[in-house]
């Protein structure tokens, strides 16, 4: 079954992984969010994009979620020693990846092949793209009136500002990857990881031509919201602040006009009758990924799922 998987960052790189042990690498694209990415100690970070291939390539930090396993952080002591900044804390092993990304970029590379080289590099056989290699920059807009990068929001305002809306800068005028267009065209499905729908999934789907092409194609979305809260980052709080109850119904109201299946977990299994009032065909089942085992087990019954939502609409 060839399956393209929309992803942000942990939650999604965790079923990534998952899918990726079951699928061969011929049979899954994972097209990830760059609308995080930003220019720090002039270096360009891809938190996203990073988080993706690390899981992918067992390197991750199993603590974090973000960054390199058996990380050391002496080049970052240094630098808050020195005045900073500091805010956001480079490992030396990540480093390698920010210092050598933006080296090959300022050589005229573009992110698709950078990713490609690094993926390679890291063993990884599955295709990984950023959504897109022109800049799109994720805005939050929020009730007092800023108008902060997604990082200054999420990692140096600790996301305490209130939301009021969000902006892909960019997106309007950026080009979607052909790779890209040509896999979902082939895809027998398509998924959405169980990322932040409005900060991870969004900016993706603001591409031109990704979210038409979608559209023609059987979407299953999981849920990142578990019993009303998000299993991790502020997806919940972000609900809660532009005037909706963070639920799993929520969720799948928000993907409503794409969505033939949603996968949702058993703490919320009252909100099935509505969900499916929507024509959507749920799965209901354990989606907490804690473990390897998790992730494996939670991709297979989604795999099994989208194989029969294919049969029901041949
Ligand atoms: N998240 C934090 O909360 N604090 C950090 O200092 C931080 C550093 C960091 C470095 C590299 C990287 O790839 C990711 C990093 N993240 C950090 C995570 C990241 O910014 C967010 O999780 C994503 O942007 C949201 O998906």
């Amino acid at each position: 079954m060839n399956v393209v998987a929309l992803a942000g960052g942990v939650g999604g790189a965790k079923l990534v992984a998952g899918l990726a042990k079951i699928l061969p690498p011929d049979q899954l694209i994972v097209v990830v969010n760059t609308g995080d990415d930003f220019e720090y100690l002039n270096l360009r970070i891809s938190p996203d994009l990073d988080t993706v291939c690390y899981t992918l390539a067992g390197l991750a930090n199993p603590e974090t979620g973000w960054g390199q396993r058996d990380e050391t952080w002496v080049t970052y002591h240094s630098i808050a020693q020195l005045g900073g900044p500091d805010w956001f804390r480079l490992g030396d092993k990540d480093l390698a990846t920010h210092l050598i990304r933006t080296r090959k970029l300022s050589q005229g590379k573009a992110l698709s092949t950078i990713t490609r080289e690094h993926c390679q590099r890291w063993g990884i056989g599955h295709r990984i793209y950023p959504m897109s290699d022109d800049p799109i920059e994720t805005i939050v807009h929020t009730q007092s009136g800023d108008a902060l990068g997604f990082q200054e929001y999420f990692v140096h305002q600790a996301c305490q500002p209130v939301v009021k809306s969000f902006e892909f800068k960019g997106a309007e005028k950026a080009k979607p990857l052909t790779a890209v267009l040509e896999g979902i065209q082939n895809a027998d499905l398509v998924i959405f990881a169980p990322s932040n729908p409005w900060v991870s999934i969004d900016p993706i789907l603001a591409v031109p031509g990704y979210r038409q092409a979608i559209a023609e194609k059987p979407v299953i979305a999981v849920s990142p919201i578990i019993g009303g809260k998000a299993v991790k980052g502020p997806a919940a709080k972000m609900y809660q602040e532009l005037g909706f109850v963070p639920t799993a119904a929520v969720v799948a109201n928000h993907f409503r006009q794409l969505l033939t299946g949603f996968v949702f977990d058993t703490i919320d299994r009252s909100e099935l009758e509505k969900i499916e009032r929507w024509r959507i065909i749920s799965l209901v089942t354990n989606i907490l990924m804690k473990d390897e085992q998790d992730r494996i087990r939670l991709a297979e019954e989604i795999l099994r799922f989208g194989e029969m939502i294919l049969h029901r609409s041949r």
